[in-house]
């Protein structure tokens, strides 16, 4: 029997960053269809901002094993709809993940197959299950990056198909100062 070795690692609670992680930039011309507000959406373009950071420490995709990433989510708008991660059910849909929020405010967003909405707010501490078969997407609604760690079965895989597609059912906006959860007149 061949052992892996056990790994501890310390994760920059201010940053983010995973020492030794594979590192992935999404920038806004990654999202795009993504928004609602296409003129808007045209218009910050132009400054082509990074959205979000990944740093991930993963496994070969085998049942059993675990993967885990921070996100560095940054602040920001496109129109009324805060920053968001593209969202995505699991290749293998039956597998569930945890989040813990590490830094900043926000939010997920979680929506089964038939397009049952869930938005569950989160800041440092908070963990969130995401059970078998929902969609996940984190949003920013704060002015400061929003950082977190997520662990998820290394055999989960990313399918952001249907999501890439039609959204979510819900949107996440500001409304006169405040954060709206809104139906998607795209849905
Ligand atoms: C992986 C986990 C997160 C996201 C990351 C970026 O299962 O849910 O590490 O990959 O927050 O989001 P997305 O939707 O672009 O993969
Ligand atoms: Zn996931």
């Amino acid at each position: 029997m061949e052992y892996k070795n056990p790994l501890g690692v310390d994760i920059d609670l201010e940053t983010g960053v995973i020492p030794g992680a594979k590192k992935l930039v999404r920038r806004l011309s990654d999202l795009k269809g993504y928004f609602v507000d296409e003129k808007a959406y045209e218009e910050l373009l132009k400054e082509n901002p990074v959205v979000y950071e990944v740093y991930a420490v993963e496994q070969e995709e085998k049942d059993g094993d675990l993967n885990f990433a921070t996100t560095v989510l940054y602040p920001g708008k496109v129109g009324r709809e805060f920053f968001f991660t593209k969202g995505h059910y699991h290749s293998k849909a039956d597998r569930a993940e945890i989040y813990y929020g590490i830094k900043g405010k926000g939010g997920m967003l979680l929506q089964t197959p038939e397009g049952k909405a869930e938005w569950i707010e989160m800041k440092p501490g908070t963990v969130v299950y995401v059970p078998p078969y929902w969609a996940h997407r984190t949003v920013n609604t704060g002015d400061e990056p929003f950082i977190f760690l997520a662990v998820y079965p290394a055999d989960a895989g990313h399918d952001y198909g249907s999501i890439a597609e039609k959204g979510f059912s819900k949107l996440v906006v500001e409304e006169n100062g405040e954060v709206r959860i809104v139906d998607n007149p795209k849905w």
